[in-house]
C-alpha cells in the first residue's frame, strides 16, 4: 500500500433524507420546500421526476444497511427530516418518524457502522417556509426546538451531530440564483437568511452541550476555495471577498465564533447587515464546533471585475469580482464542475494553519455521471473506473495534507445509493451502488462499491 490512512479512519458516505427516503407524504410526514415545490412547478424538475420518486430508504433501510456493511463502511451519514418529525415544523412530533430513525440507527448499530446525523440539509418544512423560512426569527425557535427533540431522543446513541450541510447554498440557491424555493433575488435577506442559520447552528450547539450527551457536534461546509487568476493586487481581492461571502461567512463564526471584520464591512457598506437581537452574537461566540465536516467538488477561479457593475440590477455577489474558466482546466463533463484535486489539500492546510487545526473529515467528495448503464459488464456490474480514479486523486492530497499535520478523521463520499439530486434528479449518479428506477429500485453495487470495500478493509490503497 502506498496510501495508508491514520487508525480508525472514519470510511463512510454521504445522503441526505429528501434526496433518498421516498414516501414523501407516508406515515404522517408534512411536506417540505420540497415536496411543494415539485406539487406546484414540477417542470422545473429535471424529466419530471421528483422528491417522492427516490431510491426509497424509508422501506429499504435493512437491505441498504446491508449494502453498507457489504462496501466496507465504518461510518454513514444521513439527514432527519425535520418536516417528518414535525409535520408542522413544530409542536407534536410524528411517533413514526421516531420509530423509522431509532430503527435506523439502531440497524447502523448492530452493523458498526457508526451514525452521522445531520439535522438540516435543504428541506424546510413548508409550514415554517410560509413564516418566512430562514428569514424568519420565529423559525430560528423551531429549529431550535426540532435539534433539541432529536438530541433528546437519539442522542443516547448518536455521537456524531451536524447542524447543517452546506448553509451557504440554501442562500445562494434559494434567495440569489433561483435554484432552490423560493427562488427570490434579494440580497439583503440572502444576508439575512445566512445569519440566521449560522444562528441557529451555534443555539442548537448550545442545546446539545446543555444535554451533558456523549458525543460530538459540528457543521458541514462545502469550502471552495477561491483562486486569483494573477498576483495582481486587483485580482488577490477579488478572489479574497469571494472567499469571504462564500466560505468564511460560515467558517469563521463556525469554528472561531466571529464574522470576519472585513465582510462585516463590505456589508454595512451596501446596506446589508442582517437585523439580530441583543445577545445573538455571544452565543455565536460561545459555541463553536467540535467537528468540521468539509464537502468538496470545485474551487472557484477569480478575477478582478472587467467592467463597473451595473448598479440597476439586483445585487449579486458577482458585485465584487469575475470568474473565469481556467485555461486547461480538467472537467466532469456532465456536472460542468472543474475538477481540482489539490483544492482538497488546500482547504486542509487552511484549517491546519489558520483554523487551530480544527478536528475535521472529508464529508463529501464525487462524481456524478450521465448514462452509467454504458458501462455495465456482462455480470451486470457497472465499471465506473473513472469513479475510483476520482476518489484515489483525491485521496493522495487529503493522505498528503494528513502527512503534514492536518486534523483529518475521514472521508466520506458523496454517496452510497444512486439518489435524486435537487434538480437534476436522476441525471447524473454518485453512487457506489446503482439504482434501476424501472426495476423497483433495485439495488446493484458497482465496481467503485467493491473498490471501497477493498480501500476501508485495507485502510488506504
Ligand atoms: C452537494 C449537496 C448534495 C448533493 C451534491 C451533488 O452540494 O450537499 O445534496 O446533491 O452536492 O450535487 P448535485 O446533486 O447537484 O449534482
Amino acid at each position: 500500500l502506498t496510501y495508508v490512512f491514520p487508525k480508525d479512519f472514519w470510511w463512510g458516505s454521504a445522503s441526505s433524507a429528501t434526496q433518498m427516503e421516498g414516501y414523501s407524504k407516508a406515515d404522517g410526514k408534512g411536506p417540505n420546500i420540497w415536496d411543494y415545490w415539485y406539487e406546484t412547478e414540477p417542470n422545473r424538475f429535471f424529466n419530471g421526476i421528483g422528491p417522492n420518486h427516490t431510491s426509497q430508504f424509508y422501506s429499504r433501510y435493512e437491505e441498504d444497511i446491508k449494502l453498507l456493511k457489504e462496501t466496507g463502511h465504518n461510518s454513514f451519514r444521513f439527514s432527519i427530516s425535520w418536516s417528518r418529525m414535525f409535520p408542522e415544523g413544530r409542536g407534536k412530533v410524528n411517533e413514526k418518524a421516531v420509530h423509522f430513525y431509532n430503527q435506523v440507527i439502531n440497524r447502523l448499530l448492530d452493523n458498526e457502522i457508526e451514525p452521522f446525523v445531520n439535522l438540516y440539509h435543504f428541506d424546510m418544512p413548508l409550514a415554517l417556509q410560509n413564516e418566512g423560512g430562514w428569514e424568519s426569527r420565529s423559525v430560528v425557535e423551531a429549529y431550535v426546538e426540532y435539534a433539541g427533540t432529536c438530541f433528546a431522543l437519539f442522542g443516547d446513541r448518536v455521537q456524531k451531530w451536524f447542524t447543517h450541510n452546506e448553509p451557504i447554498v440554501p442562500v445562494e440557491c434559494g434567495y440569489l440564483y433561483g435554484h432552490h424555493y423560493p427562488a427570490i433575488v434579494d440580497f439583503k435577506k440572502a444576508v439575512q437568511v445566512a445569519f440566521h442559520s449560522m444562528l441557529t447552528s451555534a443555539k442548537a450547539i448550545e442545546k446539545y452541550r446543555s444535554l451533558s450527551l456523549p458525543g460530538k457536534i459540528g457543521i458541514i461546509l462545502n469550502v471552495t476555495p477561491s483562486y486569483p487568476r494573477s498576483e495582481h493586487p486587483a485580482d488577490l481581492d477579488a478572489a479574497e471577498k469571494a472567499d469571504l461571502l462564500f466560505n468564511r461567512s460560515f467558517l469563521d463564526p463556525s469554528v472561531k465564533g466571529e464574522f470576519p471584520q472585513k465582510l462585516v464591512e463590505m456589508l454595512e457598506e451596501e446596506g446589508f447587515l442582517p437585523s439580530y437581537e441583543l445577545g445573538d452574537l455571544d452565543i455565536i461566540r460561545e459555541n463553536t464546533v467540535d467537528l468540521l465536516g468539509i464537502n468538496y467538488y470545485q474551487p472557484r477561479r477569480v478575477k478582478a471585475k472587467e467592467h463597473l457593475p451595473n448598479r440597476n440590477a439586483p445585487f449579486m455577489p458577482e458585485f465584487y469580482f469575475d470568474t473565469y474558466d481556467m485555461p486547461g482546466k480538467k472537467v466532469n463533463p456532465y456536472r460542468g464542475w472543474e475538477i481540482y484535486e489539490k483544492g482538497i489539500f488546500d482547504i486542509l492546510k487552511n484549517l491546519q494553519e489558520n483554523y487551530g487545526n480544527i478536528e475535521c473529515f472529508i464529508s463529501e467528495n464525487g462524481m456524478g455521471v450521465e448514462n452509467e448503464e454504458r458501462f455495465i459488464n456482462s455480470e451486470g456490474i457497472i465499471q465506473d473506473e473513472y469513479r475510483i480514479s476520482f476518489y484515489k486523486d483525491h485521496l493522495k492530497w487529503v493522505h498528503q495534507a494528513i502527512q503534514e499535520g492536518a486534523n483529518v478523521k475521514g472521508y466520506h463520499v458523496w454517496t452510497f445509493v444512486d439518489n435524486w439530486s435537487w434538480l437534476n434528479a436522476y441525471k447524473n449518479r454518485y453512487g457506489l451502488v446503482s439504482v434501476d428506477l424501472d426495476q423497483n429500485y433495485k439495488r446493484t453495487i458497482k465496481q467503485s462499491g467493491y473498490w471501497y470495500k477493498e480501500l476501508a478493509t485495507n485502510n488506504g490503497f
